[in-house]
């Protein structure tokens, strides 16, 4: 159901206005889909084409209905109300690509089809995968129908973005803000288009970032964002000073001021946004309560007495955290220095170390955090789920936007999560795409020739296998406390994995190689590159372990939130939750069902440079790009064996003044319009196949030449009658 208000004439003027029509200017902007590009096989060929549309600001190129993008990293003033009017409703290849033109044509999809949709949007970390979601987003806000109803839907789907971002991003040395978490939102539309709800669910949160931070890289953005532009009032009633240099957990990346990043009017945004989701002032001054309790219990120190065990003194800390969570202070400092152990049937508790201590405070502001966020996802969902239309059927546009694909100096479980998850998005990406390829082939009765691809099932298998992979090994490690360590992991892996083409440690490896690895390191050979993981913590990230006591000090908590975040029914730990990392297994099994029930769409994102510059162009980086998200195969694939489809009826719309019988109007089927347009349009019988709804093109240069033919012609519209076509 496209709409085809706009008289032809006009959208030809304005496909020669966007300067694809002239050869000069199809030179300097190059080609808005790869799949029209000549010389298509060749990466230098592609990469030529993306320098060319980067250096011209045109970050956006198609390859069929697959956008790629490259980080601008500048604004160029193309999301305004006016360019969301433009693509509103216009055929998708009619305009040059866009983010926009993407979204439409997945809603008009959805609309049309009545079925679910996703838009998967993949790249690595800083390649611009949270702004395009967020473009998208914006783009549904204000092109959906607005009733009053409605638009409350529609400010609380957008406001939910700046509060997630808040407590879920962070800076890094890749990202100024970098998503810290996955987030999968599911926008629920009714039957006219409205948007009318939404749900998110979200994927392991990198919580361990709330104690330590490496060099040049922040907590989470909230913490800044309080002591920065919190009122005078609040931090008084926080026991909070305006100096984040003042907070332990706030400096150990000693960057707590990051240019790009105003605190002070995101902290306002964040204030507003709580407010119109219709969080209650008393859930929100609980939460600052956290937010604070966090920074406290970061201060808090511990010494050791004659004999060793950790002690506190009655430091303001413990007065704040008292009087924050709503726990008497003598029952906190216990809790922080001791640990409940069963002798004889008995419960003792157990003085701490220092270090242990630490360890168990660093563990519950863990725990404290990643529970509050979880909280505030829930929250979030209550506000966004569908009040407006019950009875009738929705359909919904999932939106995904993860943690991209990252390597750092040094790497740890956290990177191994975030690279794994990476991993089984590529693998989803590759079944989609090839396999629905060969339905439509099928659906369409045509002939299909298989692609070479790099499958990479292998490094999935690798890291996830049942009773044989890195994350099973690692639990087997976990269950054996005392025993084993962080290097007696990496020793099994090495008995396990020895020999796998994709992992490699220092004893393992060849000589060359082996000077690039340290004794406590594994090395995988990901779709998207090596990394080096250092297996310290390993264990530890893991097992997740906050001891019981501590647990039942939170469930004393006066604090609604932390009340609620310790309910009195989690099960009792002496079962054994499941670990860290199987969890995130399970969510992404989860994940990928809940994707493979419905249509997808794809953005991959680039990174034109590593310094996050504007109108820099690294060939070597985006040539890895490139390569990595496998746009050539995807490319060949759409190529392989015809490399181009459109509907008949959107063929014949577009291209009947090209053939006298067809213009102005045809009178017969789609079908036999087309067949009498490729006919006079001179197409040979092995160039094009008519399957039962499309018309599939084998070269895009035949494509090409009658878009050619199209533009000759747009001059003279509606006075064509003797157009001869020569095929190139
Ligand atoms: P990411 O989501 O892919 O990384 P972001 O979407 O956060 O990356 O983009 C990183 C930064 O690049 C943004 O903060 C912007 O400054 C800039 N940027 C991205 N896209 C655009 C655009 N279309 N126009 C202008 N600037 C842009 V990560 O979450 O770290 O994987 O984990
Ligand atoms: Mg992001």
């Amino acid at each position: 159901m496209y709409m085809f208000s706009k008289s032809l004439e006009e959208r030809c003027n304005r496909i020669l206005r966007d300067m694809e029509g002239s050869l000069t200017a199809r030179d300097r902007v190059g080609i808005q889909d790869f799949v029209l590009l000549d010389a298509y096989t060749s990466e230098s060929a592609v990469l030529d084409n993306l320098r060319k549309r980067f250096n011209e600001n045109l970050i956006y190129t198609y390859i069929g209905t697959l956008l790629v993008s490259v980080n601008p990293y500048k604004e160029l003033g193309i999301y305004t109300k006016k360019q969301m009017d433009i693509y509103m409703g216009v055929n998708f290849f009619e305009l040059p690509p866009h983010i926009y033109a993407l979204a439409d044509n997945v809603y008009r999809t959805m609309l049309t089809e009545t079925n679910n949709h996703f838009i998967l949007i993949s790249g690595e970390s800083g390649a611009g995968k949270t702004e395009a979601s967020k473009k998208i987003l914006q783009f549904y806000a204000v092109s959906c129908p607005s009733t009053k109803l409605l638009d409350n839907v529609r400010d609380r789907l957008l406001l939910s973005n700046p509060v997630l971002e808040a407590f879920g991003n962070a800076k890094t040395l890749k990202n100024d803000n970098s998503s810290r978490f996955g987030k999968y939102m599911d926008i629920q539309f009714d039957h006219m288009g409205g948007a009318v709800g939404g749900h998110i669910l979200s994927y392991l949160l990198e919580k361990s970032r709330v104690v330590h931070q490496n060099h040049g890289e922040r907590s989470f953005h909230i913490f800044y964002q309080l002591v920065e532009g919190g009122e005078e009032d609040l931090l008084r009633w926080l026991g909070l000073e305006r100096n984040c240099q003042r907070y332990s957990y706030l400096v150990q990346g000693e960057c707590a001021k990051v240019s790009s990043v105003n605190d002070k009017s995101d902290w306002k945004t964040v204030r507003k946004a709580l407010s119109v989701i219709e969080f209650s002032e008393s859930n929100i001054e609980s939460l600052f309560a956290i937010i604070a309790s966090v920074l406290h219990l970061g201060n808090v120190t511990f010494v050791a007495d004659s004999q060793g065990y950790a002690t506190l003194n009655n430091s303001p800390e413990i007065h704040w955290l008292s009087k924050l969570l709503g726990i008497p202070a003598q029952v906190i400092q216990v809790g922080l220095t001791h640990r409940k152990i069963e002798a004889r049937s008995e419960e003792v508790l157990s003085p701490f170390t220092v270090d242990q201590a630490v360890y168990a405070k660093d563990a519950l502001a863990k725990a404290i955090y990643g529970r509050t966020f979880t909280w505030l996802v829930n929250e979030l969902n209550e506000s966004l789920a569908n009040k407006v239309s019950v009875s009738s059927k929705t359909t919904v546009i999932g939106l995904l936007d993860i943690y991209g694909f990252e390597v750092f100096s040094v790497n740890s479980f956290e990177q191994f999560c975030i690279n794994y998850c990476n991993e089984k998005l590529q693998q989803l990406f590759i079944q989609l795409t090839l396999k629905s390829e060969q339905e439509e082939y099928e659906m369409e009765g045509i002939e299909w020739e298989s692609v070479p691809y790099f499958n990479n099932k292998i490094i999935c298998d690798l890291v996830e296998e049942k009773f044989k992979g890195i994350i099973s090994v690692l639990d087997e490690e976990c269950l054996r406390p005392g025993e084993a360590t962080d290097m007696t992991f990496l020793e099994k892996l090495e008995e396990k994995m020895g020999g796998h083409a994709h992992f490699v440690t220092h004893k393992l490896a060849d000589q060359k190689t082996r000077k690039t690895l340290e004794r406590g390191d594994f090395r995988l050979l990901h779709y998207a590159g090596e990394v080096t993981y250092s297996v310290v913590g390993f264990l530890d990230k893991n097992n997740d372990l906050l001891y019981r006591n501590i647990k039942e000090v939170m469930r004393q908590s006066k604090n609604a939130i932390v009340k609620h975040c310790f309910p009195s029914t989690e099960p009792d730990s002496k079962k054994r939750p499941e670990t860290v990392a199987t969890q995130f297994k399970s969510s992404l099994v989860g994940l990928t069902e809940i994707l493979m029930s419905k249509e997808p769409w794809y953005v991959r994102c680039m990174k034109p440079n590593e310094g996050k510059q504007p109108g820099l162009f690294d060939d070597v980086l985006v040539r890895h790009q490139v390569k990595y998200l496998g746009l050539m195969e995807h490319l060949r694939v759409r190529r392989a064996g015809f490399a181009y489809r459109r509907r008949y009826e959107i063929f014949l719309q577009r291209y009947k003044p090209l053939c006298p019988d067809t213009w102005p109007n045809w009178k017969g089927t789609a079908a036999e319009g087309v067949e009498c347009l490729v006919k006079h349009l001179g197409y040979k019988p092995d160039e094009y196949k008519m399957g039962r709804t499309k018309i599939f093109i084998r070269h895009p240069r035949t494509l090409f030449a009658t878009e050619d033919a199209f533009e000759v012609c747009k001059h003279e519209l509606g006075g064509i009658t003797n157009m001869t076509y020569k095929p190139i």
